[in-house]
């Protein structure tokens, strides 16, 4: 099939596809490590890592060869039978995360979901709360994924304005307000807390030193299930495994996704202890393709490279080389940076009517790929395989293109 040309492609899209993002104006067609291409040819750094879901770059080869050589074999049983796939799967991150157990989903918001019924039904099993009286709190300016009950905690009007009615039994707080969080989990109908260690959505905002710890003891004080979104901030994209591994805080709940299969198939997982897990009995919950071998192999291949090619490290150096080459760039539209690892955001002051979006899309013309999230924010995510000499390189593209304006 021969290759359509970026025109053709956006034409497409436009006429068959849903109009329900509004991407930048570039075609990729081939990816590779921290590069992607377009049909006609011009290499781009990739500094989106499709939402750091291609954490260890795109197309690496030992996942894409986990994938090859089982999807010649078997993949998908659903869970209606055994595979010899998922036990070992579920053996290998468990360990690798340090829980007793798994639930294996498929996206994100899938993840989180099965995180939210999980709560509620530890809630009325173990906690004692009246039936359909289950409380769960989650914080300002959260973004968890976009179905009807995880939109219904959302407080960003984009996310849930004309889907209503909100699905009941979620209440809000104030992110990084202990005090706010104490008062609302007092309430003995509070099931869990839902919070991403560092808010990436929101654009990037990493808590005060401590907060994680402080919200855990608070949850404990109050026998309320600290429940971490790690979809994006985790596997090593913050500098450490986990986002939480900064405080040390282990949650009684982990949600994983996106990088947990290298951006290969939608991969998700809740991780949790027996006690809590085995709240959900059989043919209570699931999903067809969730833990389909398949995703078993991606996801060990996945993890392994996280590990054997130190990219929690690799991040940890090179988010403080890009965060302190930002910074001594000092151009009037860079008002602000922050972020851990290898997530990070520039917030952009508008100069003479120039904006966030203009910005990434001269980023664009000088071979590097950023999106503006919230109108004025830049989020700077590359995968995590770049090396030192590369991240420079992109240091003097950014330079080069905010000195354009
Ligand atoms: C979009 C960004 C948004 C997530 C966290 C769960 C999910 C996500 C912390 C759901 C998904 C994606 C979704 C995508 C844009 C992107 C995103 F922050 F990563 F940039 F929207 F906030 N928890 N985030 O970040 O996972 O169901 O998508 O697999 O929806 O536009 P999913």
């Amino acid at each position: 099939m021969t290759k359509i040309s970026s025109k053709m492609a956006m034409e497409l899209e436009s006429n068959y596809g849903a109009h329900n993002y509004h991407p930048l104006p570039v075609v990729l067609s081939k990816g590779e490590g921290v590069y992607v291409w377009d049909p006609e040819g011009n290499r781009y750094f990739d500094f989106l890592s499709a939402y750091s879901a291609v954490n260890q770059g795109h197309c690496h080869p030992k996942i894409i060869n986990a994938l090859k050589e089982q999807a010649e074999i078997l993949t998908l049983t659903s869970r209606a039978f055994y595979n010899d796939c998922l036990g070992e799967y579920e053996k290998f991150i468990t360990e690798y995360f340090g829980f007793e157990m798994v639930l294996p989903m498929n996206t994100g918001a899938e993840g989180v979901e099965t995180a939210l019924k999980l709560a509620r039904k530890w809630g009325y099993d173990k906690k004692g709360i009246p039936q359909d009286k289950a409380k769960i709190v989650a914080c300002s300016g959260n973004f968890h994924g976009r179905t009807i009950a995880i939109i219904s905690m959302s407080t960003d009007p984009d996310c849930f304005k004309g889907y209503g009615p909100k699905a009941e039994g979620f209440g809000i707080v104030e992110y990084d307000n202990l005090e706010a969080l104490e008062e609302a989990i007092k309430d003995p109908n509070v099931a869990g807390f839902i919070v991403e260690p560092i808010q990436g959505e929101a654009g990037v905002y990493v808590p005060s030193e401590g907060y994680l710890t402080k919200a855990k003891a608070l949850c404990e004080k109050y026998n309320v299930l600290f429940i971490a979104d790690e979809v994006q901030s985790g596997l090593s994209r913050t500098g450490k495994l986990l986002a939480c591994d900064h405080e040390g805080v282990k949650p009684d709940v982990l949600i994983l996704g996106k990088a947990l299969s290298g951006g290969v198939l939608p991969i998700s997982a809740v991780l949790s202890s027996k006690e809590i897990m085995l709240c959900i009995k059989p043919g209570e919950h699931g999903s067809t393709f969730g833990g389909f071998p398949l995703a078993c192999k991606v996801g060990i291949a996945s993890l392994e490279v996280l590990r054997d090619e130190k990219l929690a490290e690799n991040a940890e150096k090179l988010g403080k080389i890009f965060r302190s080459e930002l910074e001594n760039i000092n151009h009037p539209m860079i008002e602000l940076v922050r972020g851990k690892g290898l997530l990070n955001a520039v917030v952009v002051k508008p100069k003479e009517g120039k904006t966030a979006w203009d910005v990434c899309v001269a980023l664009k013309d000088n071979g590097l790929l950023a999106k503006p999230t919230h109108d004025h924010i830049i989020r700077f995510a590359p995968p995590l395989v770049m090396t030192e000499a590369q991240i420079r390189e992109c240091m003097a593209i950014i330079k080069k293109t905010f000195d354009e304006f």
